[in-house]
């Protein structure tokens, strides 16, 4: 009898064993509970300061999970497919995983990002720093938690310069009628519009052939992008007028992130904050002092290629302008309806608070 009845336990106990196996394979192993890939959206190549920010993210992350997390960059809104304004909804809708993305970008989708496009409202280094630590910065990250998107970090594409191929831009009357390109966003076509010039929305990714084509007269973006693309090559003119700041915010989509384990979080905020220092501090680096070459040699053992950027424009041959008191307040006057309509918009408190932060400065 027990000769018979063995086959029977036998075949039970493997039955037992495979079930065993199955689950086993089928149960997240370390490793198995990430992507393969997580994809990263960035706008710009990966020679801008932009760039090598969005490089800088994925290796700190990958150091920082041991190679748990691997993130991949798509450069020049590949993702997208050149579409730039549209990241913020991709990533909401996870069909992006995150971004290193530049506040005008996120305009479409947190209105309040436009606060940062205000003309000749911000500034100075100091009152971007003071919104983005203070009050201002956390407000704008919670309208961010509401649609979805997990803000990280902030970086920075920097203080937006102009640049035109045929006479310096001292006032505005200097720019009537040129045709200037500028970022899908509607609030630029209004800032142009009021100075009198002649605004062409285009995707960053058909700007370059714009300008090698000719096809408009002018354009503006920070100094890193203006090195990065050699604007020398298509303009001989750039101002700098700092008119409005242009950070950067690394974010994640939300249902995904709440899916990490705590220490992953934990691993990837540290990167986000460490990379958005470094990618800051490589724009600002030469326009405020030593302050930002002096974080890159010091922090992260970098020496940059061009610790001068106003000096590099000279070198090849650009009229660099910087106004005067008078020359700005022109400008300002002129583009002051621009708040009327966008201030609403914005969230008048929002602005307000924006305010309250940078007048902390003005104290210290
Ligand atoms: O399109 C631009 O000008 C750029 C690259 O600066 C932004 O993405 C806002």
């Amino acid at each position: 009898m027990q000769i018979n009845r063995m086959p029977g336990r036998t075949a039970a106990a493997s039955l037992m064993m495979c079930f065993a196996m199955i689950l086993l394979l089928s149960s997240p192993c370390p490793g198995r509970e990430f992507k393969k890939e997580y994809k990263l959206q960035v706008t710009v190549g990966p020679n801008f300061y932009w760039g090598q920010g969005a490089a800088k993210f994925a290796e700190l992350v990958a150091e920082k999970t041991q190679g748990r997390i691997h993130i991949k960059p798509y450069y020049g809104s590949s993702l997208l497919q050149g579409a730039q304004l549209k990241s913020a909804q991709l990533v909401a809708k996870g069909v992006i995983d995150c971004a290193i993305e530049s506040t005008i970008n996120i305009s479409s989708v947190i209105p309040e990002c436009n606060l940062f496009s205000l003309p000749f409202f911000i500034n100075t280094f100091e009152n971007l720093d003071q919104l983005t630590r203070g009050q201002t910065g956390r407000e704008i990250f919670d309208a961010m938690k509401k649609k979805q998107l997990m803000p990280l970090a902030w970086g920075e594409n920097g203080f937006r310069q102009i640049t035109g191929s045929a006479h310096p831009i001292q006032a505005p009357a200097d720019l009537t009628g040129m045709k200037v390109r500028v970022v899908g966003s509607p609030i630029f076509i209004d800032i142009y519009r009021h100075l009198g010039a002649d605004p062409v929305n285009m995707n960053w990714g058909d700007a370059i052939t714009a300008f090698q084509q000719g096809v408009v007269d002018g354009q503006e973006n920070p100094a890193g992008v203006l090195l990065a693309v050699q604007i020398w090559q298509y303009h001989r003119y750039v101002t700098f007028w700092n008119y409005l700041a242009d950070p950067l915010i690394i974010y994640w989509n939300q249902r995904q992130w709440e899916k990490f384990p705590k220490d992953i979080q934990q691993a990837i905020e540290e990167a986000a904050r460490e990379a958005g220092r470094f990618e800051k501090a490589l724009c600002r680096a030469g326009l405020d002092g030593d302050t930002s070459v002096n974080i890159l040699k010091n922090e992260f053992n970098h020496t940059m290629a061009h610790p001068d950027p106003m000096a590099t424009l000279k070198q090849h041959d650009m009229t660099v302008t910087t106004l005067s008191k008078e020359q700005l307040a022109a400008f300002q006057a002129a583009t002051r309806p621009v708040y009327e309509k966008w201030v609403p918009k914005i969230g008048k408190t929002l602005v307000e608070t924006a305010k309250k932060d940078m007048q902390q400065i003005e104290r210290q």
